[in-house]
């Protein structure tokens, strides 16, 4: 793990907009995974417990006119963007009145009028589309900035290899953010890259600056991003943070993740209370946490509430927004 970084320069308002944030993942993922055992979310889900401070810092260093591109392990960026906890429920009970109408029962869903970017899959495929974007921004003239997270595992794939490339040498405003959790699935990083490195790699294989930062320590998270977004908007060029964590959970909910030994996990602290413990730190009373813990657990089930009153989708629209082609 990376030692923490105080940054003073972090206002207390954002410091307690990042703790909502981590609370509120952390809340409504513990009822995602009761919901998923008890057989009312189909497939599987796929949490980011223990990384939650990543998408919160992230998400929260962002402007409203910035492009994000999250994946699964970030919701807490969806709710930074200002997206609704009981549309992220919506969309895992499969409600008409979701985002995907009911067609994904997981975090496959962008909310455009926010600048959130649908996520296609977590193996690196939003990276050449955030590129993309960063080249739209850039040939238009708008200061606007792209941003993605992509984990460990997805560095070994070809669009992430050709998505920075292009990054590089086209020079355009885009962030990406590395969640390095010491496994791909459940292979450690060692028998995946013989660089272990992510930030040296990213540096020397690609020439895109990369800062490196406790993946587990919000306040971090949100100052090294807030720098590097800057960076990207005053026409700097690609940008990367490579974030140190480890998951909570297994890959998706039915990976108990038992390949992970204890000295590891002895070796991270929880975001969320480290979190609280710093707010106490700045001078913020016991009750006041406490306060904030409980508003967060009543958003989370009222959006819950709120998600299992909707609809259901209408059979008779299984077909709608389906492409097929004349015989
Ligand atoms: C083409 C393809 N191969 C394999 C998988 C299964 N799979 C999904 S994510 C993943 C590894 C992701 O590793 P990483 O990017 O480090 O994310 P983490 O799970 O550690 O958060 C694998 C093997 C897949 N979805 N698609």
């Amino acid at each position: 793990m990376e030692p923490a970084v105080d940054d003073p320069g972090v206002p207390l308002e954002t410091r307690l907009e990042l703790f909502r944030l981590v609370l509120l993942q952390r809340l409504a993922e513990e009822r995602v995974m009761a919901l998923y055992r008890q057989g009312r979310i189909s497939g599987s889900v796929y949490t980011g417990r223990g990384q939650e401070a990543v998408g919160a810092g992230a998400g929260l260093a962002l402007g409203p006119e910035d492009v994000v591109a999250p994946l699964n392990r970030e919701l807490a960026c969806h709710l930074a963007r200002g997206v609704t906890v009981a549309h992220v429920f919506r969309n895992f009970l499969g409600k008409a009145t979701g985002p995907t109408r009911g067609r994904d029962g997981n975090m496959h869903f962008g909310v455009p009028e926010k600048n959130v970017f649908p996520l296609v899959s977590m193996l690196g495929d939003l990276v050449p589309l955030t590129v993309g974007a960063a080249l739209a921004f850039k040939r238009r003239g708008e200061p606007r900035v792209a941003l993605t997270f992509f984990g460990d595992g997805a560095m070994s794939t070809g669009d992430v290899h050709e998505g920075l490339g292009l990054a590089g040498v086209l020079d355009v405003p885009v962030v990406f953010v590395i969640q390095s959790n010491h496994y791909a699935y459940s292979t450690p990083t060692e028998r995946q890259m013989r660089v272990t490195d992510i930030a040296a790699r990213v540096e020397g294989g690609w020439g895109i600056p990369c800062a490196r930062v406790d993946g587990t320590d919000a306040v971090a998270v949100y100052a090294a991003a807030l720098l590097a977004v800057e960076r990207a908007r005053l026409g700097r060029g690609p940008q990367a943070l490579v974030a140190t964590t480890l998951r909570g959970h297994g890959h998706a909910a039915h990976d108990g993740a038992t390949y992970v030994p204890e000295e590891l996990r002895a070796r991270y602290g929880d975001p969320v209370e480290r979190l609280a413990a710093r707010l106490r730190a700045d001078g913020l009373g016991e009750d006041e946490v406490e306060r904030r813990r409980h508003a967060a657990a009543d958003e989370v089930a009222a959006a819950l509430a709120e998600a299992e009153a909707a609809p259901a989708p209408d059979p008779a629209t299984l077909e709608h927004g389906v492409w097929a082609s004349p015989l």
